[in-house]
């Protein structure tokens, strides 16, 4: 049985951190388009240069630029454990695009695990790790800035999967192994019983 997951949450709720050990504990694809933006970045691409100009100042990089990108790699690997999409979708459009895109390849998403934490505790978060590594996006203002984003555009979002029964919600606070376990716990009592 395929398990085909999104994990949403604000910026420095754990997505990145938690969808490593997620993919590798259950055998499925990591999809994060914040890495895939980074790596272009790094890697000076056109894709990079256009991302930069968005994310440098804490905004979301236009649907259509992030909507192709997250196509074409559900396209290019068949994925047929599953995949975890870590940060995607984010806006009403992209839920949209998601919703085609898996039902032109007739797949369903299985669960939407949601990370919920204060947004105090994600400036601090950010903040300690700006000081361990230089992403231009974690400046206490830009910062500020993404978790208005976030409130604003990305979770009500949360809303539509609850409403289709899908949404599974996890408290991020705690030791990364003990949000991981919370998670993991949560899920597969999930997907048991809507098996
Ligand atoms: P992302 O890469 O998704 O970055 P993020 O929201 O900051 O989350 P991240 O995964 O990095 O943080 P994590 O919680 O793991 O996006 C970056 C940017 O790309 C966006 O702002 C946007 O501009 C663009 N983008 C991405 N997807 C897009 C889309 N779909 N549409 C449009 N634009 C898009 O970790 C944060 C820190 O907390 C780490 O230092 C970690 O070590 C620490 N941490 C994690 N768990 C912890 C715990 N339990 N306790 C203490 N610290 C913890």
């Amino acid at each position: 049985m395929s398990k085909n997951l999104v994990l949403v949450g604000p910026p420095g709720a754990g997505k990145g951190t938690q969808a490593e050990l997620l993919t590798e504990s259950l055998g499925i694809t990591h999809v994060s388009t914040g890495t895939i933006f980074r790596d272009n970045i790094k890697a000076r691409t056109e894709l990079g240069q256009l991302a930069l100009s968005y994310i440098s100042r804490g905004n979301l990089v236009p649907d259509e630029v992030t909507d192709s990108l997250v196509r074409d790699c559900l396209q290019q690997d068949p994925m047929l454990a599953g995949f975890l999409l870590d940060g995607y979708p984010r806006t009403g459009e992209q839920v949209i695009s998601l919703d085609n895109m898996l039902a032109d390849m007739d797949k369903t998403l299985d669960a939407v695990v949601q990370i919920h934490i204060p947004d105090e505790e994600i400036v601090a978060r950010l903040l300690k790790r700006a000081e361990q590594e230089d992403r231009m996006d974690d400046t206490e203002e830009v910062i500020r800035h993404r978790i208005e984003v976030y409130h604003q555009t990305t979770a009500p979002l949360i809303d539509i999967y609850k409403q289709r029964g899908i949404l599974l919600s996890v408290n991020g606070l705690g030791s990364v192994a003990e949000v991981s376990q919370r998670i993991l716990t949560a899920l597969k009592e999930f997907l048991v019983s809507n098996n």
